[in-house]
């Protein structure tokens, strides 16, 4: 026996990677439903690439009784409406959007970190993932935190235009096209010129200078990882459509070396190490577009701090960034507490 799965905001970036993931990890399903805004009411969407095919409902007219769970890839003021409607008829609500992460009643999950805080789900029905650049993160820091204590954390990020939804990528297209064939490359999703450039600018500021997507690092690792380790974070928005990475600068209480946490991270859950160090010895953006794993490679010793390690890190913002955590939290909400599924 499976589950009665709702995928709502089915058409965008991230509910389509949710169908595709949900079928590639033949999550064990017995009836899907795929919602949407009325905008796309009737239209098909494909289930993964089995070939079978989805029609949209309403969001606005679904009734969400006797259906187990629900992945939210609809965005903050859609999830303000929808999720405590789902919530209170019964349907868990695994949501992607930044409403409730920081709600002491909502878990805020990343399977490898902290999988026992879903425990507490029952108390709103509401379960949140985190944002896509403390997803990859906290999966790369936790290994190493169990072992030797992070106590500070510093990040720069280089994030992909496909965090900004399907009109980043477009943008990043349509001026990198009109700026080779000599047209004007006006912003419009993002402020400035995104093509053949770097913006350091992610999300609205905030009265301390930092952006609000530097501070979902800090607070979010906080909520996952541990409250007492400190995070300092640049996010930096890049010209590659999928796959964010960051250099991450990290402190330890005691002592660890390059070669010890390779070994760790090496057999470390859902981190693959790639850490030759020579040409090309190292994972890009372009080459984890699609799959599951958290790349870590360039591990070394920081030598102007005490216990100091840097490293790189590279992941699918679409996958473990949003979509594989959903359904990651999805498949372990059913092993702790649905039991459903043989
Ligand atoms: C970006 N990290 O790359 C953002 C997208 O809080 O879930 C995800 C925003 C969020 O623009």
């Amino acid at each position: 026996m499976g589950y009665r799965v709702v995928v709502a905001g089915a058409t965008g970036n991230v509910g389509r990677e949710m169908l595709a993931i949900l079928a590639e990890r033949e999550f064990p399903i017995d009836e899907i439903a795929v919602l949407a805004s009325s905008r796309s009411t009737g239209d098909q969407v494909e289930f993964g690439d089995t070939g079978r095919m989805l029609t949209i409902k309403n969001i606005e007219h679904f009734d969400w009784t006797g259906w187990d769970m629900a992945l939210f890839a609809i965005g903050s003021e859609a999830t303000k409406k929808y999720a405590p409607i789902a919530a209170a008829a019964g349907c868990t609500v695994i949501d992607n959007s930044s409403l409730y992460r920081m709600d002491p009643d909502v878990p805020l999950i990343v399977p490898e970190v902290n999988p026992q805080d879903i425990d507490q789900y029952r108390r709103k029905n509401i379960i949140a993932n985190p944002n896509c650049s403390t997803a990859q993160m906290v999966v790369a820091l936790k290994p190493l935190h169990d072992r030797a204590t992070i106590k500070r954390v510093v990040v720069s990020t280089y994030q992909s235009v496909s965090g900004a939804g399907k009109a980043g990528m477009d943008e990043l297209f349509e001026q990198s096209r009109n700026i080779f064939v000599g047209d004007a490359a006006e912003p419009k999703k993002f402020t400035k010129q995104i093509a053949f450039n770097v913006i350091p600018h992610i999300d609205s500021f905030l009265d301390d200078g930092f952006t609000k997507e530097e501070w979902k690092m800090v607070v979010e690792t906080k909520k996952i990882l541990d409250p007492k380790v400190k995070v300092v974070a640049t996010c930096v928005r890049v010209p590659v459509f999928v796959g964010h990475s960051e250099a991450i600068s990290i402190e330890f209480e005691q002592e660890i070396s390059a070669e010890e946490a390779q070994a760790i991270l090496r057999e470390a859950p859902g981190i693959m190490l790639v850490d030759k160090r020579e040409d090309g010895g190292y994972t890009t953006p372009v080459e984890c577009v699609g799959d599951f794993a958290t790349y870590v490679s360039r591990v070394r010793e920081d030598p102007t701090v005490d216990n100091g390690l840097v490293l790189w890190c590279v992941s699918d913002n679409l996958r473990k960034g949003a979509a594989l955590n959903a359904v990651q939290i999805a498949e372990l909400l059913g092993r702790r507490h649905l039991k459903k599924a043989a």
